[in-house]
């Protein structure tokens, strides 16, 4: 059976969650990582040199990065893993953008507000990484004003990738600017069970 490693609070742990549900994977989730520790257990280091949850063992096959995993469960299963090249590479291009552009972004705003108690928290911080994650997600807004989800037509890897953060975004507790094709698309995505199992987890 497909294990996971890694805690449900965990953005990069969620996404491969989400999508072992959706393809109705028998698999064990063992929670490590946070408040679970474990990470420098030399049996976790064997499998995941890295130290970073999330990490999987499919029969055998030890993989980590939670991006890589996504990749490989739905090229394996053959679904939301599209043969068009120029297809696919729209998913893969939300995906780096979600880590690559967007946890940047966002880490300072979600890390303030989420996991740092009030008196501690560093408002001008906060309210730089809120500005610039706007900004981000104005780009996302432009897209999904065009195309219904983050991989082009049907659901995909580039939503995968983007769900747990955005689940992070409308956790906020302060007001957001309205971005009416995003909270469409998040709509959506809270209507499905398999998100709702997997993202949808308590934030500490
Ligand atoms: N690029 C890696 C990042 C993995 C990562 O940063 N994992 C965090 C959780 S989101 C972690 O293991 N943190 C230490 C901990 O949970 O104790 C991936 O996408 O898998």
């Amino acid at each position: 059976m497909l294990k996971i490693w890694g805690r449900v609070n965990s953005n990069n742990v969620r996404k491969v969650l989400w999508i072992a549900e959706e393809l109705g994977l028998d698999y064990e989730n063992i929670q490590l990582g946070g408040a679970f520790g474990g990470l420098d257990d030399p049996a976790f280091r064997a499998l995941n040199p890295n130290g970073l949850v999330p990490c999987i063992d499919d029969d055998g096959f030890i993989l980590w990065e939670s991006n890589a995993i996504v990749r490989y469960l739905a090229a394996k299963n053959g679904r939301f893993w599209p043969q068009d090249p120029a297809v696919r590479a729209v998913g893969d291009k939300w995906m780096d953008w979600s880590n690559a552009s967007f946890l940047p972004a966002f880490r300072g705003a979600f890390f303030g507000l989420i996991r740092t108690p009030p008196e501690n928290r560093d408002r001008a911080a906060i309210a730089a990484s809120f500005d610039a994650s706007v900004v981000q997600l104005r780009r996302l807004e432009a897209e999904l004003e065009k195309t219904p989800y983050l991989s082009g037509d049907e659901l995909g890897i580039g939503d995968f990738a983007f769900g747990g953060f955005a689940y992070c975004w409308f956790e906020l507790p302060v007001e957001r600017p309205d971005l009416p094709a995003l909270e469409d698309w998040y709509g959506r995505m809270t209507a499905r069970p398999a998100f709702r199992k997997a993202i949808m987890t308590p934030m500490t």
